[in-house]
């Protein structure tokens, strides 16, 4: 390993804003909040009004809302607008009055017109419209709910090591820092490794049934076993958390998973890309593969 202490940088008194940081998000980073242009967010015909991207931050979401409306909630159809935020469209003024953090996904819920409620940071997304629906997907008994919300926090916390951390030093740096690397792969298997013990004992996350928690943890850690996320399956030797594996199996043999993780998708097949979703029926007909065929 480099000896850390060969490093030609040496931090200066004061950090300076460098523009020419680098890296995938070079263009979008910026050291203050707040919008940098105006522009006001389209509104839809549903009370659900989603501001997102499929990453799995925006998936969870959009997961959420197929399993409700597969339950029967009418009141959980959705507009799903596409935030481009490779194009700084989260910096839109519009989209920080939200989301003041400019990150997806943003929910506004307009079934009071005259007073619409604002969502932001997905685990409150998923809990505001768990509540919102009697509950579904998250238990009332206080020892199942304490799970389900543990878990759920614990993907809050944890997801930032996998994507801010490991995702960003293995895959979008502008060099390889072995000393980054290391750590957060590290890391990146030990969460794994949590969650392959909680899952050789329990069906679901947080108990034999499907909650909020898996919605938030599969994007992310599913993703990670099935090979969708920085192309570092090998490198972390997924193929090792049999339970995370058998566990993401069984979610993508749901059609609300499988359907939550097409809207608001920029890449994958076309036919797995819908940009935006305003209908149900837009599954069948709004994919890209039909929207824009190949010539
Ligand atoms: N803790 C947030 C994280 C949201 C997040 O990091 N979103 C990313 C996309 S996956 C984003 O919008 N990034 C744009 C940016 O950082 O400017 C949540 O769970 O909602």
């Amino acid at each position: 390993m480099t000896d850390a202490s060969t490093s030609a940088y040496a931090p200066p008194k004061i950090w300076t804003w460098s523009k020419e940081s680098g890296g995938r998000f070079a263009s979008i980073n910026r050291p203050i909040a707040g919008p940098t242009h105006e522009k006001e967010l389209p509104v839809g015909k549903h009370p659900l009004q989603l501001y997102s991207l499929g990453t799995p931050n925006g998936v969870k979401v959009t997961i959420l809302l197929e399993e409700l409306l597969a339950l029967g909630q009418k009141g959980a159809e959705y507009d799903a607008w596409l935030i481009r935020i490779g194009q700084g469209e989260q910096f839109g003024s519009g989209f920080v009055k939200v989301n003041p953090n400019s990150k997806i996904p943003a929910l506004l819920d307009r079934s009071d017109p005259s007073k619409p409620i604002r969502v932001f940071e997905s685990g409150a997304i998923l809990v505001y419209l768990a509540e919102k629906f009697g509950n579904a997907f998250l238990p009332t008994e206080p020892a199942a709910r304490a799970e389900c919300l543990s878990w759920l926090f614990w993907q809050m916390g944890s997801a930032p090591y996998l994507g801010g951390g490991f995702g960003h030093f293995y895959a979008y740096a502008p060099s390889k820092i072995e000393y980054a690397i290391d750590r957060f792969a590290m890391e990146t298997k030990r969460q794994l490794d949590v969650l392959d013990r909680r899952l050789a004992e329990s069906e679901y996350i947080a108990g034999p049934g499907l909650t909020i928690a898996d919605m938030a943890i599969f994007p992310w850690y599913g993703g990670l076993v099935k090979g969708w996320l920085y192309n570092a399956a090998e490198f972390l030797s997924v193929h090792e958390y049999k339970h995370v594996n058998r566990w993401a199996d069984r979610l993508l043999e749901r059609p609300t998973v499988r359907r939550g993780r097409m809207v608001n998708r920029l890449s994958g097949e076309p036919s797995s890309q819908l940009h935006e979703r305003h209908d149900a029926s837009d599954f069948e007909t709004k994919t890209q593969d039909k929207i824009a065929p190949k010539a």
